[in-house]
């Protein structure tokens, strides 16, 4: 038994919350087996309670940047936390996270706070159906944008055929509104436009897709993108509440020059604690309740603690070289994995973009989720609980992204890599 306290709190928590977890990819069920509970976490590291210590690569799926517990970021709640937890009321620091955030990402002329990446991207959805009057929307097969109930809807039978509910309890009404096309497939989204045109009010996508492993746009794809939504006056509307920050100051659309009318964040801005955000052209900003006739509200929007948290974070990414220094660790750790993989004459892809890697069991090239498809499962179930046995917590799933921080030092990546060599040989 890896982890015996952890399975008789996994027990109790099943009694009390569907499937013992708050968030299903927590329930290891991707892997097979149950999940460790944490005892507390710091730096690159986290440990169980039951004393197991593991190098993590998931990084509370994006938000722990710096590594885990920062020094800075505790103090600076610890401040904020004296002054008061919440307010309802407005308060400087939303004002300075707003200010940052529009500094940082050019595309950005007005941005508003939310307490989820779900309520992010649902909200800029009903803001450019609001602004555009129109209701269909176009999302891409393997993209994820939290669990609203317009974007958990799958591709429909036929290319152009409406989406349907990806999820019980989703009215296939609402379904009916989606259409979801392959990624990196101009060809389907001119069919589409072609179709629906004028009935589409916003395209949203992972500029990068992160949630299907990480799979990366053909060269010219983003642009082609960005030009038929503004010949059909679409919103283009990118969701980098996994990427933005995270990348770079601009996320993706920093790295490939591409601007959309909305993007959407999370993670990073709230340095671990609960945060979204959307935002964009002040021209469909300002659409939104108070001043237009779109509704969008949140008790705990602009949270002080999670300003704060946020804030403190993004200052510590200004520092000079940060980016540049989680490239470099990401670099490392992909070509120990590239050498260990083609040594052994294991077929795979390793997708890594900065810190942020996926490793794929397939010799196919990874475009969409299709390709995705074709991994081995089997062979990434083995590898997580042999990597998990050695100390070392890749994510749960197949369909996930690892990610990288400043606190992962050479010699983390050279304990990983050795685990791997082993692991490999066991597997
Ligand atoms: P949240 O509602 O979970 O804060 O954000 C939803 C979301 C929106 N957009 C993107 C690109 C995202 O990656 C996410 C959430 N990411 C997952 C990780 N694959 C969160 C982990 C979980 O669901 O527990």
């Amino acid at each position: 038994m890896r982890y015996p306290i952890s399975a008789t709190l996994f027990d109790i928590a099943k009694s009390v919350i569907p499937g013992g977890v708050n968030s299903p990819v927590r329930a290891f069920r991707n892997v097979g087996g149950d999940p460790f509970f944490v005892r507390r976490a710091k730096g690159s590291r986290i440990e169980d309670i039951d004393g197991n210590i593991y190098v993590d690569y998931i990084g509370t799926w994006g938000p722990a940047i710096l590594g885990h517990a920062p020094i800075a970021v505790i103090d600076a709640v610890h401040q904020a936390a004296k002054n008061g937890l919440s307010f309802g009321i407005p308060n400087e620091h939303e004002v300075e996270m707003a200010q940052m955030i529009c500094s940082w990402v050019p595309s950005v002329e007005k941005v508003r706070m939310t307490n989820s990446g779900t309520e992010a991207t649902m909200s800029a959805i009903r803001l450019a159906r609001g602004y555009t009057r129109r209701d269909k929307i176009i999302k891409f097969d393997g993209c994820y944008h939290g669990h609203s109930d317009s974007l958990l809807v799958a591709a429909g039978s036929g290319a152009l055929t409406f989406g349907e509910p990806d999820s019980a309890g989703v009215p296939a009404s609402f379904a009916a509104e989606t259409i979801v096309l392959p990624f990196n497939d101009p060809a389907a989204v001119e069919a589409a436009f072609a179709r629906w045109g004028e009935q589409i009010a916003a395209l949203i996508l992972e500029p990068y897709p992160a949630n299907a492993g990480l799979i990366l746009p053909q060269p010219g794809f983003l642009s082609f993108l960005r030009e038929i939504t503004e010949r059909h006056g679409c919103v283009l509307i990118f969701d980098e509440v996994m990427t933005g920050f995270r990348l770079g100051k601009a996320g993706v659309q920093g790295l490939e020059f591409v601007t959309p009318d909305l993007s959407c964040f999370g993670k990073v801005i709230g340095g671990g604690l609960p945060v979204g955000a959307f935002g964009g052209k002040a021209e469909i900003m300002d659409w939104l309740a108070p001043l237009g006739p779109v509704y969008q509200a949140g008790t705990l929007s602009g949270n002080p603690l999670a300003m704060v948290a946020g804030l403190t974070q993004l200052r510590e990414l200004e520092n000079a070289g940060a980016y540049e220094k989680l490239d470099q660790i990401g670099a490392y750790l992909q070509g120990g994995i590239e050498i260990i993989l083609t040594e052994k004459g294991i077929p795979h892809r390793l997708n890594r973009v900065g810190s942020m890697f996926c490793l794929f069991f397939t010799d196919q090239e990874i475009i969409n989720l299709e390709s995705v498809k074709t991994q081995d499962m089997a062979l990434f179930r083995k590898l997580f609980w042999a990597m998990l046995d050695k100390g070392i917590y890749i994510a749960p799933s197949p369909y996930e992204t690892g990610f990288l921080s400043l606190a992962h030092s050479r010699e983390d990546i050279d304990f990983t890599l050795e685990a791997l060599e082993q692991a490999v040989a066991e597997i």
